[in-house]
């Protein structure tokens, strides 16, 4: 008959991923009634990217026990079997998660939060589900993650092609047949990287379209050992570990080295290199010369590491120029674009049946029927074509959501020309609204489980301290937003992200503003910046707004 169901809760989450679940267990603990709703039809689903992203090879890029939740001794009965989990483990992981803290009883899946709308009198919000069923609770939380809006480039006479096509972030749970299919990949990002590698060996012919390289760093997987597991857990290792990477910039277990590059001897440079490489993981990027990311001398200097051992892999001269040019063709700073982590990726393009095109000399005319045909005439034929072209990240996944706050302006047209945020988790005009693991915060620089308990945490608190004090509603003030946004960019001004077009200034994505859209100044200065607010009475928020009054 139209007229909507609605439901009381005190909470209503956004996302059943790490930052999701993390709230609704604390919130629960708390006494209030929450509820998660989430798009994917598990538990560490869209919002988490383990649902959607089941392509060839996807898995984590943080090794363990990093990337998993610290909270509740959850380590102690889990054991992972390799270093970097593929994504079917780290579903798995979720299940044991769900059952140890009982939570899918207030997860609801395949459904969709399409829009939410504060009501300025009872200062609560009003959150309609694609299921037309609408709830109104108290405090609206979006853990959405970084990745919930996939991206498709508009390539001309896309709908013309007749074979198989998807996105990565849209792969079909049941899987694609590949073998001895003639398979083009576009876009060498994390993911098409992870896919490459996989689908090189089983393809009948592989051809990848590239337009930036991608400065992989090899990842050092291997099996784990359940024995070695055991003695870490027992000699309190764990502990230590959970709490050292919320010490570290990057929420890891190890941190920048803290000297300048040119401090030391070229002897000493190649040495700490060596050994950054030979450790795997991310440490060749977080882990080396503090200034590798702000001095463009001591960038080229890792940057030469870099494409010497890259290049020794790769037999083609042109494919080699391709994929791992020298210094002086150099395409973008080292680590202004994500470095993904590889296993055999260079060696697939060893293989005879792996081509690579590089679409900056040569690229993309239109899609056809059979096949894609390129600027120089070639026409190349696929049965299966998947696009590895990334996402609207960061705040794709918030502004996709109709999110109107006080004074009628949605979310997407407040941040149409650029991201206002304070602290990375709040923004004015939407009181009562947290999000984490998005805009402005420590997000994409950081360890993801890292990165949502530490906001997490302070979230939980600031939702403590309104029930406490009975606050009916916690706004950012305008001009708290202001001096937060200026200080993620003036953190951001002093690197050389700025000068490189990657989704992490919002470069990836036509027309979207050119924006910091990370905090730059790592997780520790990230935490004391945020707590120093909550021990002053929580300062740059306003409580209890007369929004009658203004509306
Ligand atoms: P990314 O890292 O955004 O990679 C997308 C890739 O797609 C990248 O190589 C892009 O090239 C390429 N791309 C994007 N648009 C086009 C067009 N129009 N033509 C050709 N190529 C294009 O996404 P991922 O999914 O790999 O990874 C996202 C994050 O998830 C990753 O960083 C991890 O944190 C996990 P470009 O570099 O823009 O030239």
């Amino acid at each position: 008959n139209g007229i909507a169901a609605y439901k009381s809760l005190d909470a209503l989450i956004v996302g059943a991923g790490f930052g999701g679940l993390y709230q609704l267990h604390y919130l629960r603990k708390m006494g209030l009634q929450c509820k998660v709703v989430d798009t994917a039809g598990e538990l560490g689903g869209q919002h988490s990217i383990w649902y959607w992203n089941c392509y060839p090879g996807a898995r984590v890029d943080s090794d363990v026990p990093l990337y998993e939740y610290s909270i509740e001794d959850l380590f102690k009965d889990w054991n992972w079997s390799e270093r970097f989990p593929e994504w079917p483990e780290i579903r798995k992981y979720f299940q044991y998660v769900d059952k140890k803290l009982d939570l899918s009883k207030d997860v609801i899946l395949n459904t969709t939060v399409t829009h939410a709308e504060f009501d300025t009198k009872p200062c609560r919000w009003n959150v309609t589900l694609n299921s037309g069923e609408v709830y109104d609770c108290r405090f609206f939380l979006l853990c959405t993650g970084f990745a919930a809006k996939h991206y498709v480039p508009n390539f001309k006479g896309m709908d013309r092609f007749k074979g198989i096509m998807h996105h990565t972030a849209k792969y079909p749970q049941e899987g694609i047949e590949l073998k001895g299919k003639k398979i083009c990949v576009i876009g060498t990002g994390a993911s098409g990287v992870q896919c490459i590698q996989e689908i090189g060996p089983q393809a009948g012919h592989l051809t990848v379209l590239q337009r930036t390289p991608n400065l992989c760093l090899p990842m050092n997987q291997h099996k784990l050992d359940a024995e070695e597991e055991k003695r870490l857990k027992a000699t309190g290792d764990y502990d230590k570990i959970f709490k050292y990477r919320k010490e570290t910039f990057g929420g890891f277990h190890f941190d920048f080295y803290q000297k300048d590059c040119m401090q030391e001897t070229a002897e000493q440079q190649r040495a700490l290199y060596e050994k950054l490489w030979q450790g795997g993981g991310f440490r060749f990027w977080l882990g080396v010369y503090k200034d590798t990311l702000f001095s463009k001398e001591a960038n080229d200097r890792a940057y030469e590491f870099w494409a010497e051992k890259t290049r020794a892999r790769i037999n083609d001269p042109k494919k080699k120029n391709i994929l791992a040019p020298l210094l002086k063709d150099q395409h973008h700073t080292f680590g202004t674009k994500r470095p993904s982590l590889e296993q055999r990726y260079y060696e697939v393009y060893n293989q005879p049946n792996v081509d690579v095109i590089a679409l900056k000399q040569n690229p993309i005319d239109t899609f056809t029927e059979k096949g894609i045909k390129m600027k120089d005439g070639q026409e190349l034929e696929f049965d299966v074509i998947i696009l590895a072209t990334g996402f609207d990240s960061v705040t794709g996944g918030l502004v996709q959501i109709d999110i109107k706050g006080t004074d009628g302006v949605s979310l997407a047209d407040k941040w149409s020309k650029g991201t206002w945020t304070y602290l990375g988790m709040t923004t004015a005009n939407f009181p009562n609204m947290f999000f984490l693991y998005g805009p402005q915060g420590p997000t994409a620089f950081s360890n993801g489980p890292t990165c949502v308990e530490v906001q997490g945490e302070w979230i939980i608190d600031a939702v403590e301290h309104c029930v406490k004090n009975n606050v009916k509603t916690m706004d950012a003030t305008a001009q708290s937003e202001a001096g937060w946004t200026k200080h993620v960019a003036d953190l951001t001004d002093i690197t050389l992200f700025p000068g490189t077009d990657s989704w992490y200034m919002g470069a990836n994505i036509p027309g979207k503003p050119r924006e910091a859209l990370n905090y730059a100044g790592g997780i520790p200065r990230y935490t004391r910046e945020c707590n120093e607010v909550a021990e002053k009475g929580y300062a740059g928020f306003a409580f209890d707004a007369p929004y009658d009054v203004k509306a």
